[in-house]
């Protein structure tokens, strides 16, 4: 396959005006036909005329009404078109039932739907698929009003006609999008939908119609989505001064989608997971994670949309920036440190290991094959850990204005990070050069802190190394702010947090002024995303988990100490830590915490997590020691915390009406990891009796969950499946739970077992995820001594390939770990890995991520 590089782009040459489709919707022959205008862009010279196409039957093709000379070319055509503004006509036939790839326009529960990012426009009819090239367009869509009575695309409808005259009535339908926007935000949706609406008035005073399209019966699942997307235009007003720009905004859910949602303007489509929720269906972490990603979805309507990016190596111009914000919404909206240690969670689990591993790239590539691997944790969550430096750095003043200057600057442009950099220069006065390697440089800096005190002086001796990563054998010093706070041997305060700015591999900083020996909280609301090294005894752990003034700190000296618990078990088999367990037990007493920050200080480091560190610190990680370990620390805790369990699971019981606020899920959150370890001491009874009464799926599937983990939960597993067949997102739980909750030697069968279901619908990507996903992240099953699991993963992986190569390539990353295990796993990985690359005709998405894998 061809590498793309960044140092290669050049611009189209041609500008268009406007852009005219028309779809005769037809399930296998849908025929296309574009009409645009091209005019010549006289600041570009060499203006060769090439249009992406992929899978396209052209019916015809006219370039001022004659049929032009074509030069077939790989993934597109060159046609020979007048050196002046010409009229370009096309006609195409694709089929949108036989597109299994879920990229272009397909058909989903017999629904017609559209997915264009990142270069999937180019399946729909002959156009420049690049993100900078950027047009006003008019849809026509026609089609027959039984099968699709609803048929929607972007901007504002103009027009709508049903003849019902005729048999089967035709339907028409025009959208016409005022915005010129690049090809990858185009939709289009049609089928059999209906609406749960709803308005909102922007801060000029426009009404603006919303609507949330599903599928007749699941319009009781719509409301929860619909508060958050006024909330998130509310929120976008207040605190960005962003506000809408069209008289509609429309979401359509879809069963089947390769990722979360896809915020096309004006008509955002959402995997019907991240969007569909009710009390009895969804979680709490459900809830919580659709209001995430709606609001995402609206926010990129400025930051994407509006602004987008010049070409794909810019892709976390968007990314970066939109999750930042979608970030501080969730801050806004529910408990800002429990959020931020949740995304802290998530990066050490997600992007860390990505990071550290032979995927490793930079925040922003500068090569691909297919861009479509490149929607990674580094892109989006490293990316916004960036913005969230910048702003540290700069200020919140400061970081308000740059915006407001980025939004005035670049509205309308198909920008790059270079223009992102600059306005922060303009806007601040500093000089971004050194920051901008955080942009170009991959992996995950080590920060180590060594600490001195003499003469009422605390110095604190900082260097930073970050480790080779594919392609890049070098690093430069990067700057770093380092939040930093001092507290007095009581536990007050005695210096509030400042940041360090960490810009050369070592530097000092000293506190003077503390007649007796400050203790320092480093890194404090986790201020960079990097490991932090630092000499500190149990003790002293200790006493930042029950004094540190940073909420974030505070949880993560408990984290740090069941961490080193945990490694000191499966390294030396020595008991879990008496500290930390006397430390968790104070802060879980402490009724002035709230219940989800006490629920998260009961969580503690997963196993692949162990794994990771373990390797980092010279040792082959044995998966089956680091289980016993994990088992044996929740064991401890269960049994240390005997006394306070049963009354904190009764004190967090929510007897109001359900509602997914912070709230109360707060609450739940803690009742049901008390439960967790409840079920340690009972056998399962408490969890029996929350199964039975359990009115929402938040403590229906905690319940099961705990029954399954003390062999108690085979009825209630028929019973759930029994209870929940005709939904299919609670099915795909139902999936997740029992792999997740097997016993290391047996998660390989369960999941082979499962496949055989008659339910096991493997083209359907949450089906798919929902149960090979799960396998990967039983960390003990996946990587049992067996070797079963990869080779299940591989056999599964091999036969979506050709169906759905986007899922199989993020699929595959299950393998990224690899070489941190033991020569016969290693041995075992690789031999799936080699079977999977020998395949016929892989897909280039496939093809790059083994091939990058195995290094
Ligand atoms: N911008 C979108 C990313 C995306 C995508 C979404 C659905 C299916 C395929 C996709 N390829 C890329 C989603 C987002 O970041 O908001
Ligand atoms: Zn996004």
């Amino acid at each position: 396959p061809q590498t793309i590089y960044l140092k290669d782009y050049k611009p189209f040459g041609w500008i268009i005006d406007d852009v005219h489709l028309t779809f005769r919707l037809h399930p296998t022959a849908t025929r296309v036909i574009s009409r645009i205008r091209f005019r010549p862009d006289h600041d570009v010279h060499d203006r060769p005329f090439f249009l992406h196409g992929e899978d396209l039957k052209t019916i015809s093709i006219r370039v001022d009404g004659h049929e032009p000379t074509i030069y077939e070319q790989s993934g597109g055509i060159t046609v020979d078109v007048p050196d002046a503004p010409f009229n370009w006509e096309a006609e195409v036939e694709i089929n949108p039932s036989a597109n299994t790839a879920l990229e272009g326009l397909y058909m989903s529960n017999g629904m017609y739907c559209t997915q264009c990012e990142a270069e999937g426009f180019r399946k729909i009819t002959w156009y420049p698929d690049r993100p900078d090239v950027m047009a006003k367009f008019t849809v026509r869509i026609e089609s027959d009003a039984e099968h699709t009575p609803v048929m929607l695309s972007n901007g504002n409808g103009l027009y709508y006609e049903q003849d019902s005259t005729k048999t089967p009535a035709p339907n028409v339908t025009i959208y016409q999008d005022p915005w010129p926007k690049p090809a990858y935000l185009f939709a289009l949706v049609a089928g059999d939908l209906v609406a749960h609406e709803d308005s909102f008035t922007t801060v000029s005073g426009k009404e603006v119609h919303l609507a949330i399209w599903v599928r007749p019966g699941d319009e009781h699942k719509c409301a929860f989505g619909m508060e958050a997307l006024k909330k998130s235009m509310k929120w976008d007003e207040d605190v960005y001064g962003r506000e809408y720009d069209l008289d509609e905004f429309n979401i359509v859910a879809v069963d089947d989608f390769n990722m979360g949602a896809m915020e096309n303007k004006g008509l955002n489509i959402f995997n019907s997971s991240c969007v569909l929720a009710s009390p009895e269906t969804s979680t709490d972490a459900n809830f919580e994670r659709i209001e995430a990603i709606i609001a995402h979805e609206y926010f990129h309507n400025w930051t994407g949309n509006r602004i987008t990016c010049r070409d794909w190596f810019q892709l976390c111009l968007k990314e970066g920036l939109t999750v930042f914000r979608d970030q501080q919404f969730t801050d806004d909206m529910r408990s800002a440190p429990v959020a931020r240690i949740s995304n802290v969670l998530a990066l050490r689990a997600r992007q860390f290991p990505e990071d550290q591993g032979p995927l490793s790239h930079p925040v922003r590539p500068e090569s691909f094959q297919e861009i479509n691997n490149f929607y990674t944790a580094t892109v989006y969550e490293k990316g916004s850990e960036v913005i969230g430096m910048l702003k540290t750095l700069v200020g919140d003043e400061a970081y308000a204005k740059a915006l407001n200057l980025y939004f005035d600057r670049h509205d309308g442009d198909a920008a790059t990070i270079e223009d992102w950099l600059k306005v922060f220069e303009d806007a601040t006065g500093r000089d971004l050069s050194q920051f901008k390697r955080w942009y170009s440089q991959s992996g995950t800096p080590r920060v180590t802190v060594r600490e001195e005190y003499a003469q009422d002086t605390l110095t604190l001796h900082i260097s930073q190394r970050t480790a080779p990563t594919p392609g890049q054998e070098t690093k430069e010093p990067q700057i770093i702010p380092i939040a930093v706070g001092l507290l007095n041997p009581n536990g007050d305060e005695v210096q509030e947090t400042t940041v360090l700015e960490l810009r050369d591999s070592e530097q000092s900083f000293s506190f003077p002024g503390h007649a007796s020996r400050p203790v320092p909280s480093i890194l404090r609301g986790f201020s960079a995303p990097v490991l932090l090294d630092q000499e500190i005894d149990a003790d002293r752990r200790a006493f930042l988990l029950a004094h540190d003034t940073d909420p974030f700190n505070r949880w993560e000296s408990g984290r740090m100490l069941a961490r080193e618990s945990l490694l000191s078990s499966v390294k030396e088999g020595s008991a879990p830590n008496a500290a930390y367990l006397d430390g968790l037990k104070l802060v879980l007493r402490d009724d002035t915490l709230d219940p989800a920050y006490r629920a998260l200080m009961l969580g503690q480091p997963s196993q692949s997590e162990l794994a990771g560190l373990l390797h980092d610190a010279g040792h082959v990680p044995a998966p089956e020691a680091i289980h016993a370990a994990s088992e044996a620390l929740r064991q401890a805790k269960a049994d240390h915390l005997s006394d306070i369990l049963p009354g904190l699971y009764a004190d967090h019981q929510v007897e109001e009406p359900f509602s997914a606020e912070a709230g109360p899920a707060g609450q739940r959150a803690l009742a049901n990891a008390a439960l967790d370890l409840l079920t340690r001491l009972d056998g399962g009874a408490t969890a029996a009796m929350q199964y039975t009464r359990a009115d929402n799926m938040t403590q229906q599937l905690a319940a099961l969950g705990a029954l399954l983990d003390a062999d108690q939960g085979q009825e209630a597993l028929t019973a759930f499946y029994d209870q929940w067949r005709d939904d299919r997102l609670v099915i795909d739980k139902w999936f997740s739970l029992q792999v997740l909750h097997a016993k290391p030697g047996d998660a390989a069968d369960v999941a082979r077992r499962l496949t055989n279901h008659m339910d096991f619908d493997w083209k359907n990507p949450n089906r798919f995820r929902a149960l090979l996903g799960a396998l990967q992240m039983h960390h003990a099953g996946f990587h049992h001594e067996s070797g079963a699991a990869y080779e299940l993963l591989a056999d599964w992986l091999i036969r979506l390939d050709p169906v759905n190569p986007q899922t199989t390539a993020r699929m595959s990353t299950a393998f990224q770990t690899w070489k941190r295990y033991d020569t016969k796993r290693q041995a075992l990985i690789g031999a799936q890995l080699d079977r999977i690359s020998k395949q016929p005709e892989l897909s280039r998405d496939t093809t790059e991520m083994i091939t990058r894998i195995r290094g």
